[in-house]
């Protein structure tokens, strides 16, 4: 596998390694029965995705802790039955295979701060390990100037890019990596694999880090535990609109 390194912090597949924490954003645990619940039949395949997935992210590159940067189940308003044994059987797989587990707020957490209680875990809001801050994503802090970290790690926008191949658009997990505000910017993909998340070239921007003005961002894609460097996402719609 390649180390790639974003403002040395390295992707391992779909997981980041800052210091020694291995970071996953937007697991969305739930998210079948949610859509179940909507008319949508798809089976309960998730789970033992996350959890082999995760095993091979350790076999590459293992680490002391765990941060799972927001949006760990996915319902809002309720625990399903399925995010209740997903979630406590998920956390005891975590406890597992590393020393420390930090759970960050997302915007579909509301209620993970229940299951943390129930497993002695807590919920952050930021989580700050050395140069870099880790947070969901979904908001900009208020505190901006008391920020002394020079690297932000987000998720929340699950981005990918939408590469054409004849009539169908292929959506390949990405990283983007820019600056904003004067600090760097790193944005994570979805450790999910029930959606395969926005396409930053052709959908709009749901963080508002990403609202304006990333044209020269970087875009690292991955694909089963290989990178791939897009270029600029200025370069990528150059190339895009000569072709369509
Ligand atoms: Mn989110």
């Amino acid at each position: 596998m390649d180390d790639i390194s974003l403002y040395g912090a390295q992707i391992v597949d779909l997981a980041l390694l800052a210091n020694d924490y291995l970071i996953i954003s937007d697991l969305h645990l739930g998210y079948e029965e949610a859509l179940n619940y909507q008319g949508v039949m798809v089976p309960k395949f998730q789970y033992p995705l996350l959890t082999s997935r995760l095993e091979e992210v350790l076999s590459h590159q293992p680490a002391e802790g765990i941060i799972i940067n927001g949006d760990f189940k996915h319902e809002f308003g309720k625990i399903s039955r399925q995010e209740w044994s997903e979630t406590l059987n998920f956390v005891d797989f975590l406890r597992d295979h590393f020393q420390e587990i930090v759970l960050i707020q997302g915007n579909h957490d509301p209620l993970t701060p229940i299951i943390a209680r129930k497993t002695g875990l807590e919920v952050h809001k930021y989580f700050s390990t050395g140069n870099f801050l880790v947070m969901h994503g979904d908001q900009i802090p208020k505190k901006w100037d008391e920020i002394g970290e020079e690297t932000l790690i987000i998720g929340h926008e699950h981005p990918t890019v939408g590469l054409r191949s004849g009539e169908r658009v292929e959506k390949i997990k990405c990283y983007l990596k820019g600056k904003f505000r004067q600090k760097n910017l790193l944005v994570m993909p979805s450790f999910n694999f029930v959606s395969e998340g926005s396409d930053i070239l052709h959908e709009k921007a749901l963080s508002p880090f990403l609202k304006n003005g990333i044209d020269q961002w970087e875009v690292y894609g991955v694909e089963d535990f290989e990178t791939l460097y897009f270029g600029k996402v200025e370069d990528l719609l150059r190339f895009q609109s000569q072709y369509i």
